[in-house]
Order: C-alpha cells, then sequence, then structure tokens
C-alpha cells in the first residue's frame, strides 16, 4: 500500500470520526463496531460514485471489479463522495469512464466527454468543503431494504448490512444525475457466494 493511500485512509477515518460525534447515531455506532470487532468478523468495503460509475475499493483501497462476500457475513460499506476523495483517484476514475464512454460510441472524443461533466457539474453539482460535486445514490438490487442511500450533503455514508441473500446483485445510482446516470450500474457489483 503506497504512503498517499495509507494517509488518505487514516484521514477518512478520523474525517468519520469526527463526523459521527456530531451528525449520525448510525454512523457512530458502526464506527465502535469497527473499533471493537476483530477484523475478520466483518468485509470492508470503499464505494466511490463518480461520473459515471461507481470506484469499488477493499478494505487496503485497493481496487476491486465487484464485491464479493459469504452468505451470512457482516458487510460494511464506506461510500465516499466526491470531496472525501483524493483528486489523483477521482480523475482516474472519470478517466477510465470517459475512455470507455468513447470507445462505446456514447461520445465521439475526450472534449465532448469532459464538456457534458462540466455542464452537468454547472446543472447539477452542490459545493461541500469546497469541492464541487455531483450527488449520487448507492443502491443494491435485492438488497434495497438495507443498501440504498444518496450522498447528497457530500459527506461520507457507512452502511453496515447482512449478506443474508445469496446470489449476484447489481450496484446502481438511485438518483438521476444527468447525461451518464443510465451508466451508473455494475451488473453483478455483489456476489454473496
Ligand atoms: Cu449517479
Amino acid at each position: 500500500m503506497n504512503t498517499i493511500v495509507k494517509i488518505f485512509i487514516a484521514s477518512i477515518i478520523s474525517i468519520l470520526v469526527g463526523i459521527a460525534i456530531g451528525i449520525s447515531a448510525h454512523t457512530a455506532s458502526t464506527l465502535s463496531y469497527i473499533a471493537e470487532t476483530p477484523e475478520d468478523n466483518y468485509k470492508m468495503f470503499y464505494v466511490v460514485p463518480y461520473e459515471w460509475g461507481f470506484g469499488l475499493y477493499d478494505r487496503n483501497f485497493t481496487k476491486i471489479e465487484r464485491i464479493e462476500v459469504n452468505r451470512g457475513d457482516r458487510v460494511i460499506l464506506i461510500i465516499l463522495p466526491r470531496p472525501f476523495v483524493p483528486d489523483e483517484i477521482y480523475e482516474e476514475l472519470e478517466h477510465e469512464f470517459g475512455e470507455k464512454a468513447i470507445e462505446k460510441g456514447l461520445v465521439s472524443s475526450k472534449d465532448e466527454f469532459e464538456k457534458l461533466m462540466e455542464m452537468e457539474e454547472e446543472r447539477m453539482g452542490f459545493v461541500s468543503y469546497g469541492v464541487m460535486y455531483v450527488p449520487h445514490g448507492v443502491a443494491i438490487e435485492g438488497y434495497e431494504d438495507r443498501v440504498n442511500v444518496v450522498a447528497k450533503d457530500g459527506l461520507p455514508i457507512i452502511i453496515e448490512f447482512t449478506a443474508d441473500k445469496s446470489g449476484s446483485f447489481s450496484i446502481y445510482c438511485g438518483l438521476f444525475c444527468g447525461w451518464g446516470h443510465e451508466y451508473m450500474r455494475i451488473d453483478g457489483g455483489l456476489i454473496v457466494r
């Protein structure tokens, strides 16, 4: 794990602790659960919604293609909106999607893609902690009763749930977020074995 990522994870955890004190009893209880429970007893992942897709990371902030757990696992998802993600990580995700969008013929060029992003930021963006961001939702098909949130105020959200249904479930954005909204979906983003 490189140093930047380590510092990043440490700062995220401290920011979350700070937020938990003031904002959400649920977030606070999840954080004390994380602090008190041995690491083997839960599976933790980071989810970064961006324009337009989801970056998925394991607990060491290594990028993964999908979230894979066993039935009965306790799962913790830490959802990090734009203001809480280092620029280089966020821009890489957007760049990746931009390349794919050109490849698939959804846009004709990098310039066109960047104009689209700027336009949607102006139309749907908010500023939080001095950072412009577009709010997104994170929902998991079949698990919507437990995982269906909108990172509206630009703050991280922590979700804790038991993966009690096995199968392959899509992760999708549950909030209209402009041009790329319909592409914000990972088919089989959650696999419960
Ligand atoms: Cu979205």
